[in-house]
């Protein structure tokens, strides 16, 4: 079993690029090239873990379905990680082979050279050999997407095929994809929101996929205004800036695109808290009413706003099919009278299988056989209210999930500086934005812009603080553990 490629639409086109479109029967003929090519003659690709450096594009879908057709793990990686964050990816989870882009060949070379990954084109991943794909369980490994967490660096989470397709057909059944929808993708594709909920649902309809190698709103609007799009799916942030965008073009230049995003089916939010004014501003404009969900790298998609009924403003509705959730609170026990907030606990078959190669992790994570997803929700009449998370050291930026001890661990390595508290300050476009305070070294001076320049090729662009504060002291707490500044006043 592997998740599949729709088959009951040969002749439609299954994605876009640039002004190409590739149908069903294209797509799966070239998936099987890459299958076949990475089995290089043996049967079954036995969970050997691949990785693949690529935009949106024709080739990353033909590696991540050629890798799974193959037997193998997917470890699909960020483009715009830096080079050490991309050797944690590598060597945290035993990568041998790695196919890269043409534009990420030469970045990469180094990397794989030092830490023996054999590395390919995707044109040598290809064989028109007749030979026989391998069949295998379902309960067999299929992805590792990276996700950061308290315990510093990021760790990758394994999702078994079952699983991947449980969150998948959960999708499809709550939003009602059809083979007809048209959808654009932007979102990065090293995450679930862009690999699960838009490309993977898209193929599995027989629907189309319009790949953009990045978010380019002027682009994305001029196809909206045509009407080429039905179905939307963004993160707050871009939603935020969709509306500051609108708002400054004249008006009848705004109309068309307004009218295009009117008349689609559906424009979902997530991965982060929508802004009620977000949503607000987003119905007026456009007459959209956002169906917000929310979900998280290890489950999936846990909870929606209906498809079909009140879509309310600040909160994320009710369970997803096939999921159950349950509020507990700090002792642990099932919150029963609502509304009071608890921490919101998964069960069900979208669940991944674990950290890969960490057991305690991935032990911890659970509770009598409930995933803890570390973020707090409240249930008021009737559904669901995100109302933050229980550990401060994860920051929510645009939509990605950043580990302030990360970021931490790397500032503490630049020589000018003592100590440092990185927080998440609420920012209007991201959400939240990185902050950094720091106690210098003594006769030490740094500006942001030297910090950043420092940071660049250390850390992902977005990861790098967007404001610094240079202290005199830290605070501590009473075991003298460095606690997080109050910062909003200082900026
Ligand atoms: C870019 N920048 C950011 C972010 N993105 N800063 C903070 N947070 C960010 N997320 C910075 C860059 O470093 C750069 O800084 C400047 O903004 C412009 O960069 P650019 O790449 O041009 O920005 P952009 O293309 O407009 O990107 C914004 C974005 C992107 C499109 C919102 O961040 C994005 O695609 N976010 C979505 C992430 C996502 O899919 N998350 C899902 C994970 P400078 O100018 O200083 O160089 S969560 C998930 O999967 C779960 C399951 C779920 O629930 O969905
Ligand atoms: P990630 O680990 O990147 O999958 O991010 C998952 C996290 O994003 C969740 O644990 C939540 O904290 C957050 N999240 C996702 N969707 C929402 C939402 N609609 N509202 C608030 N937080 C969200």
């Amino acid at each position: 079993m592997q998740v599949p490629l729709n088959q009951t639409h040969p002749d439609k086109p299954a994605l876009v690029e640039d002004a190409r479109s590739y149908t069903y029967a294209e797509l799966d003929d070239l998936i099987n090239q890459v299958a076949k090519g990475l089995l290089a003659g043996k049967s079954d690709l036995e969970e050997e873990r691949i990785a693949f450096l690529m935009p949106a594009s024709l080739g990353y879908v033909a590696m991540l379905h050629g890798i799974w057709r193959a037997g193998g793990i997917a470890v699909p990686l960020n483009t715009a990680s830096a080079p050490p964050e991309l050797e944690h990816c590598l060597t945290s989870t035993g990568v041998t082979r790695l196919v890269a882009g043409d534009d990420h060949l030469d970045v990469i070379r180094p990397l794989c050279d030092q830490n023996a990954v054999t590395l390919l084109s995707l044109a040598a991943c290809l064989s028109e050999e007749d030979r026989l794909l391998p069949t295998f369980s379902e309960d067999r490994r299929a992805l590792i997407v990276f996700t950061s967490g308290t315990t510093s660096k990021p760790k990758g989470v394994v999702t078994t095929h079952k699983a991947v397709a449980a969150q998948i057909t959960a999708l499809v059944d709550a939003w009602e994809w059809q083979s007809s929808d048209v959808i654009p993708l932007f979102l990065p594709l090293h995450h679930v929101h862009g690999i699960i909920n838009v490309l993977s649902c898209a193929l599995w309809s027989g629907a189309t996929v319009h790949l953009m190698p990045k978010l380019d709103v002027p682009q994305l609007c001029t196809n909206v205004a045509a009407g080429t799009f039905n179905v939307f799916m963004a993160v707050p942030t871009i939603y935020v800036k969709l509306i500051d965008y609108l708002t400054a073009l004249n008006p009848e230049e705004a109309k068309a695109i307004t009218h295009g995003f009117g008349e689609m089916r559906l424009n979902v939010s997530g991965s982060a808290a929508c802004p009620v004014e977000v949503f607000e501003s987003w119905q007026a404009l456009t007459k959209q009413v956002l169906l917000e969900r929310y979900g998280m790298t290890e489950i999936g998609m846990a909870l929606s706003n209906p498809y079909r009924g009140e879509r309310r403003a600040g909160c994320v509705g009710l369970p997803m099919p096939g999921v159950t959730v349950q509020l507990f609170d700090d002792q642990d026990q099932p919150i029963t009278e609502h509304p009071a907030p608890g921490e919101i606990r998964i069960k069900g078959n979208t669940v991944f299988l674990e950290y890969w190669n960490n057991p305690e992790a991935t032990a911890s994570s659970f509770k009598d056989g409930w995933f803890c997803t570390g973020d707090v929700a409240v249930l008021e009449d009737g559904y669901y209210r995100i109302m933050g998370r229980s550990s401060i050291d994860i920051i929510k930026s645009g939509g990605y999930k950043l580990s302030a001890l990360e970021i931490e661990g790397k500032l503490l390595a630049h020589p000018g500086i003592a100590e440092v508290a990185v927080l998440g300050i609420e920012d209007r476009t991201w959400g939240e934005a990185v902050a950094a305070a720091v106690v210098l070294r003594p006769a030490q001076q740094l500006t942001l812009a030297a910090l950043k320049a420092w940071c660049d090729g250390r850390l992902s662009a977005y990861k790098i603080p967007k404001r610094l504060v240079v202290m005199d002291s830290l605070p501590r707490n009473a075991m003298g553990k460095v606690m997080k500044p109050k910062l909003k006043e200082s900026l």
